[in-house]
């Protein structure tokens, strides 16, 4: 007699919406699908859509677009129309939050999303966010929205959770399943849903925090510990440059104590979504309550003076050469925030070539990464018209320029904005070289 074992059917897995197909929800969505998870994909950006339909990754990432180019459809389907998330059992929320001209928090796009995401909730679903925002916004800003646009309640119908970003945009050893994650909910119930989706997509530690607004801290934290410890290190390069001290060298002789040093490097300017964003959410929540963050709020400002302080080095050396910057031609290497990437949000690069444009120079730009935002199609191009060369971002190309192709290309003055170039190998050639508190 054979005795029939009831398969108990395996349940299927919860469905997945993604609102937000950047270098955060893509790679998310992505993910989820890998995992067996029914993923649907939203973008406002119709084109970005379209171009994740025919499975190419929107912006520079081969290891993403293999990923996307393996993923089926109907494990993964985008689009631009918010009504594909209904009936969705996790709704994650990976918009910008990026800040006004005037540096205040932008939350207009995580607005938008919540309200256009909210009337297609089905009763139960999760709403996560993982934009980078400040402690208050989940229960000041979200969660009256999504009571509001979607008629269920937090806590009973509608459950909600933080699980900060941590995606570093261009590193190949850490990515979306390694990065340990932080999360924080509005309820155990929100937490314990929130917690069995991540803990089945990664494979790293998922560290529980005690509410949203712990969760919402823990971001702006971490990237306000970078801006303050790069303002650090900016400082004293504008400083030791008044005392003839290489600050790289200091630095990397710092480093060799095996506890408590933590080596951050100076540059022409500090870019990103993250880092010269995020301490101006904590600024401005301090402000709102009644705290007056003056640390975050001097290390902004001197990491912000970077670009001009750059362009000082560029004055000196043409004074050293007796030339007028005005009316000169000057090289500026790299658009990109970071080496190896093609975003250019917040980059320093833009405030150098307005300062330099500023002072009567005529900035002459070249990115491999960002050629429809370059002057010229080649480096050499942009090398044969100037008198000097700028180097803002540290990509590879740049990095193995020796003195005789900046000589060949009639540059006399060389100013190495991240500090990437063989300095000795210049200043023993005929070029004028000047770093970065170097
Ligand atoms: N920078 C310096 N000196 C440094 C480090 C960076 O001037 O010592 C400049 C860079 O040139 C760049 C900007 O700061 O313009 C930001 O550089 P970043 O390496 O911090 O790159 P991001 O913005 O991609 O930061 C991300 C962040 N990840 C998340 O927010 C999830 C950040 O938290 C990480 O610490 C960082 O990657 C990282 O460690 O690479």
């Amino acid at each position: 007699m054979t005795t029939k074992i009831k398969k108990t059917p395996k349940k299927a897995l919860p469905t997945v919406a993604v609102v937000g197909l950047g270098y955060v929800g893509l790679p998310l969505a992505i993910s989820a699908a890998e995992h067996g998870y029914k993923v649907t994909g939203i973008d406002r950006d119709l084109e970005k859509v379209l171009s994740i339909k025919s499975r190419e990754a929107p912006y520079l990432d081969k290891d993403l677009n293999d990923k996307l180019k393996a993923i089926s459809a109907e494990n993964f389907e985008v689009s631009d129309n918010y009504r594909h998330i209904a009936g969705a059992d996790i709704v994650i929320l990976c918009v910008p939050t990026p800040v006004h001209e005037n540096h205040l928090p932008n939350l207009e796009p995580l607005e938008q999303a919540t309200r256009s995401a909210a009337p297609y909730l089905k009763r139960g679903a999760t709403v996560i966010v993982e934009s980078t925002i400040n402690p208050g916004v989940c229960e000041t800003i979200v969660l009256p929205i999504l009571e509001e646009y979607s008629g269920l309640i937090p806590g009973e119908s509608v459950y909600l959770a933080h699980c900060p970003e941590r995606i570093n945009p261009g590193d190949t050893e850490w990515s979306i399943d390694n990065i340990p994650r932080v999360l924080g909910a509005l309820d155990m119930k929100s937490l314990s849903r929130a917690y069995k989706f991540y803990s089945s997509i990664i494979e790293a530690p998922i560290h529980l925090l005690n509410n949203l607004a712990e969760a919402e801290a823990v971001k702006v934290v971490e990237n306000s510990f970078r801006d303050i410890n790069i303002a650090f290190v900016n400082e004293l390069a504008m400083s030791f440059s008044h005392l003839g001290i290489d600050v790289v060298n200091v630095i990397e002789a710092a480093s060799t104590k095996p506890f408590a040093f933590l080596p951050h490097y100076p540059g022409c300017g500090v870019g990103g979504h993250c880092i010269p964003v995020d301490p101006y959410y904590l600024i401005e929540c301090g402000r709102q309550n009644g705290f007056s963050h003056q640390f975050l709020s001097l290390a902004r400002s001197i990491n912000n003076r970077m670009p001009r302080y750059t362009v000082d080095r560029l004055h000196e050396a043409f004074a050293e050469k007796g030339w007028e910057l005005k009316g000169s031609k000057v090289a500026v290497l790299g658009l990109s925030y970071k080496p190896g990437v093609d975003d250019v949000r917040e980059s320093p690069s833009f405030s150098i070539i307005k300062e330099i444009s500023r002072r009567g120079g005529i900035p002459v730009a070249f990115d491999p990464y960002v050629l429809e935002k370059s002057d010229t199609k080649s480096l050499s191009e942009a090398l044969t018209s100037s008198k000097a060369a700028v180097i803002a971002t540290a990509h590879e190309d740049f990095q193995s320029l020796m003195p005789k192709y900046f000589l060949d290309h009639g540059i006399q003055v060389v100013i190495d904005g991240r500090n990437c170039l063989p300095k000795e190998r210049f200043l023993t050639s005929s070029l004028i070289y000047k770093g970065i508190g170097r």
